[in-house]
């Protein structure tokens, strides 16, 4: 899998890129995560990639020249997101097929925005990671990279614990306890230690349930509301 991403900083998401799982994955060679500064493909004196705005208004707009000859040098994967507030959302589903593909492209929004050519001609889409404002779209490309790549085969440390976990199934996750068995007086649920392991497992996706639709009805309302076996799960524990 391979992921490009341009941008006029790369000094802020470069370094997250390469600490973790995901840097281990990029050094070695699990994914092929390369970023582009647009300021190496300015032509002035100044080296600039924004300007002011046409009809005038506050702040500046990333220009179009950097931005093409930055993509058209490189010819990254397609397809090429912008990132910004406008986009498609990005959620579960979509990182899943985005870590199905062999790689795609981000390019980071910055300032007031980026002149309307960038989108009509040269990105195939925009995506967002939700309903605010960021300075740039820098910390919004490590969240996609993060949730795309850490779905690709070889890059999380435990592979089973991926698809276990919140969302894979459209539920959020159970409870987890680590030692020591009493903190505080806080004992740990006394099924997890029954050694009792179809219990354990029963007990966990009712507490998934349970808390989903606590906490995020509208996820199980997506995914058909509760089944019959559902509910005599939550009855088994006296959770309904
Ligand atoms: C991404 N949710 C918010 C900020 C303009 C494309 O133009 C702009 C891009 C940004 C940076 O991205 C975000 C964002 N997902 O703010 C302003």
């Amino acid at each position: 899998m391979r992921i490009d991403v341009f941008t006029c900083l790369p000094q802020l998401l470069e370094p997250v890129l390469s600490e973790s799982l995901l840097g281990k994955a990029r050094h070695d060679g699990v994914v092929d995560v390369r970023v582009h500064d647009l300021r190496d493909h300015t032509t002035d004196r100044h080296r600039s990639v924004d300007d002011t705005p046409f009809g005038g208004g506050p702040g500046m707009v990333l220009a179009p020249d950097p931005i093409f000859r930055a993509v058209e040098s490189v010819d990254p994967p397609r397809p090429l997101f912008l990132l910004g507030p406008g986009g498609r959302k990005l959620d579960q589903s979509l990182a899943a097929s985005l870590a199905a593909g062999e790689g795609f492209s981000l390019l980071c929004g910055r300032y007031e925005g980026v002149d309307e050519r960038v989108r009509e001609h040269l990105v195939d889409d925009e995506l967002s990671i939700g309903d605010y404002v960021l300075a740039g779209g820098e910390a919004a490309a490590f969240v996609v990279v993060e949730a795309v790549t850490r779905l690709v085969p070889g890059v999380m440390g435990n592979e089973a614990s991926a698809e276990d976990e919140s969302f894979g199934d459209g539920l959020l996750e159970y409870p987890h306890y680590t030692r020591p068995a009493e903190f505080r007086d806080w004992a740990v649920p006394e099924v997890l230690r029954s050694g009792d392991h179809g219990k354990i497992a029963r007990w966990r996706r009712a507490q998934s349930l349970a808390r989903t639709l606590e906490r995020r009805p509208d996820l199980v309302a997506e995914r058909g509301g509760l089944s019959e076996d559902d509910r005599a799960l939550l009855r088994e524990f006296g959770l309904e």
